[in-house]
């Protein structure tokens, strides 16, 4: 068995969704404090320097901690009932290249080559705070540390309380240059999360760009009252505007090429079997390769919403949460990585990633490793043991080659 699966291997009990399937794993929950400690174990048997930022960013050195390093990594936070794969992958692989390189005789840090340091960034699925890569938008400046520090997760407990509690002083939060400037060029491994590579049969792509999303908020309100004495004709039912949002969602986006609109979340407020709800939140994901195009998908539901809830007597709020534009990776990076991995196809993501948001700040650039199911965000998500070997290899030469 690979150091890849015998890696994955070993978290493959944390966190598991019993009643969702899959796993679970949302930011400084107990499972994603196992697998924090677990990547610190593996690095520091690996005689890695292993330090956790000011933004709670673990960092494992391999080499002496300077500036303009060669940096790979991604994250170990999931999203509700996800796959195995989708962040740990890229992990894993990092730490078996740093095998594979020590079996080589690559010294980084040594005879004029950089030092590598491997990252995990916190709250990349943004599934407890809701903003997606929430810790590489801190390190980046790409978030405002206030708003980072008030965001609540659902049981009201706010990011700065959750970053005290594990050690990370709420008011430190923020754009960190100093850390920035240690990355000279940032590279991450991750699980495909779409069907590309299986209709391309390869088991490796490079990454051309991420396609631009965002996630929106709407809140409906209406007259909470009981099921079985309010008459159809006086009620206010949020749950009417909200059903009628979900289905513009579908409609507008699948009427707009290359369009993406998704409702995967909707809070009824009580939300018992009996009750006719008083409120419901629901939350919008659109993307688009052309940004204006996505305001326009989202304008155009909104626009449908404020009808759907005036009809139900009810009225409707819309908040932006987060925004990433399409994001093209540096042009450079990506001829080195193709070079160093001869025939690998270029891929465009339409999933964000922590690379995305690093993308603007210095030359970042991925590698996708295929997915024989196609499917993500879901426990079917795979990954062959025979692709998981090979990532190792691949990240190794991609690293020796760019040390
Ligand atoms: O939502 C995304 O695109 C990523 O998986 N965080
Ligand atoms: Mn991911
Ligand atoms: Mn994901």
């Amino acid at each position: 068995m690979s150091t890849v699966t015998s890696l994955l291997g070993a978290i493959s009990d944390v966190g598991r969704d019993a009643k969702r399937g899959g796993y679970s794993r949302p930011v400084y929950s107990a499972a994603e404090l196992d697998l924090r400690s677990w990547f610190i174990a593996e690095a520091e048997r690996r005689q890695l320097e292993v330090q956790t930022d000011r933004n709670g960013i673990i960092w494992a050195w391999y080499g002496p901690e300077q500036d303009g390093s060669l940096v790979t990594g991604s994250h170990l936070d999931s999203v509700p009932g996800g796959g195995a794969f989708d962040g740990p992958l890229g992990v894993s692989a990092a730490l078996a290249a740093v095998d594979e390189l020590r079996a080589r005789g690559v010294q980084p840090g040594q005879h004029g080559k950089r030092s590598l340091a491997l990252t995990v960034f916190p709250e990349e699925e943004g599934s407890r705070f809701g903003i997606a890569c929430l810790g590489s938008r801190l390190l980046t400046g790409a978030i405002d540390a206030d708003r980072a520090r008030s965001l609540k997760d659902a049981e009201g407990k706010s990011f700065a309380e959750l970053s005290a509690r594990n050690g990370i002083a709420p008011e430190q939060l923020g754009a960190d240059p100093e850390g920035l400037a240690r990355i000279g060029q940032f590279l991450e491994l991750h699980v495909e999360q779409g069907r590309g590579l299986i209709d391309m049969a390869a088991p490796v792509a490079v990454a051309g760009s991420i396609l631009g999303h965002g996630r929106w908020k709407f809140t409906i309100s209406g007259q909470g009252n009981h099921a079985g004495t309010t008459l159809m004709a006086d009620r206010a039912d949020p749950m009417i505007a909200a059903a009628q949002i979900v289905l513009s969602a579908r409609k507008v986006a699948a009427a707009q090429n290359d369009a993406r609109a998704t409702v995967g979340r909707l809070q009824p407020i009580p939300g018992g079997t009996n009750v006719i709800a008083s409120r419901v939140e629901l939350w919008l994901d659109v993307r688009h390769p052309d940004d204006a195009v996505t305001a326009a998908v989202v304008q155009k539901i909104h626009g449908q919403a404020q009808i759907a809830a005036a009809n139900e007597g009810c009225t409707v709020t819309l908040t932006e949460e987060s925004f990433s534009s399409t994001t093209g990776f540096d042009s450079g990076l990506q001829a080195e990585l193709q070079r160093l991995l001869p025939g690998a196809p270029v891929l465009d993501s339409g999933a964000g990633h922590d690379a995305g948001i690093l993308a603007p700040y210095l030359p970042a650039g991925m590698l996708f490793i295929r997915n024989p199911t196609g499917i993500s965000h879901s426990p079917e998500e795979a990954v062959e043991d025979s692709d998981a070997d090979y990532a190792a290899v691949a990240l190794a030469d991609v690293l020796e080659g760019l040390l």
